[in-house]
């Protein structure tokens, strides 16, 4: 119920416990937004849908309330390119989100409505500021499990439909063996 205080625990394999909504994101819900999509289609041809990641998430509804969710992407790769997040915007444009890295080691991305994309590091311990107006994608760079917390406003809503289309201008691919950050070549912003 909204507007009931109440208190939670980190930890476990869920990241926070108890949570109100489960969502799950599989290769397969991923289709159009890794690169090598011909890659994706094949691996999909042949029976591999793996799970990419996982959002725990109490959820509130009410305007001055807000939602805490734990993201827990797993590590792996589709070609070069490291498992990461779908992305959105927000559908109020002026909420903000602030992120907390629990474990593992990853990448956010985040990118406004030109494509200029600031990258930072999600590792335990950090605090990452999401300002109103830019989407956000996180990557799991590491080979563990990335798990952080999201806070942000409930009614915040969530716009995919616009990095589904265009992509985000940066990818996080691996080369030489290191986490590399390139350009999209074909992000249509
Ligand atoms: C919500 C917040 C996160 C993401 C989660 C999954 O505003 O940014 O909880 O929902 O990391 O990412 P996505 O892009 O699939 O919602
Ligand atoms: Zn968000």
């Amino acid at each position: 119920m909204d507007r009931e205080p109440y208190s939670a625990k980190l930890g476990g394999p869920t990241g926070i416990y108890p949570y109100t909504v489960k969502v799950e994101r599989y290769l397969e819900d991923l289709r159009e937004y890794f690169h090598d999509r011909k890659l994706v289609e094949y691996m999909l041809s042949r029976g591999e849908n793996p799970l990419i990641y996982v959002v725990y998430e109490i959820s509130r509804e009410s305007e001055g309330e807000f939602n805490v969710g734990c993201t827990i992407i797993y590590p792996g790769k589709v070609g070069d390119e490291y498992y990461f997040t779908k992305g959105h915007f927000h559908l109020k444009e002026p909420t903000s989100e602030v992120y907390i890295g629990i474990s593992g080691e990853g990448v956010i991305l985040m990118q406004d409505r030109s494509g200029n994309v600031a990258a930072e590091e999600i590792k335990p311990g950090t605090i990452v500021y999401i300002p109103p107006g830019l989407a956000h994608r996180s990557i799991n760079t590491g080979k563990t499990d990335l798990v952080f917390l999201a806070i942000y406003p409930s009614d915040a809503g969530h716009d995919y439909e616009t990095i589904r289309r265009s992509g985000f201008a940066k990818l996080v691919v691996e080369r030489n063996g290191k986490p590399t950050i390139i350009d999209n070549p074909n992000y249509r912003g």
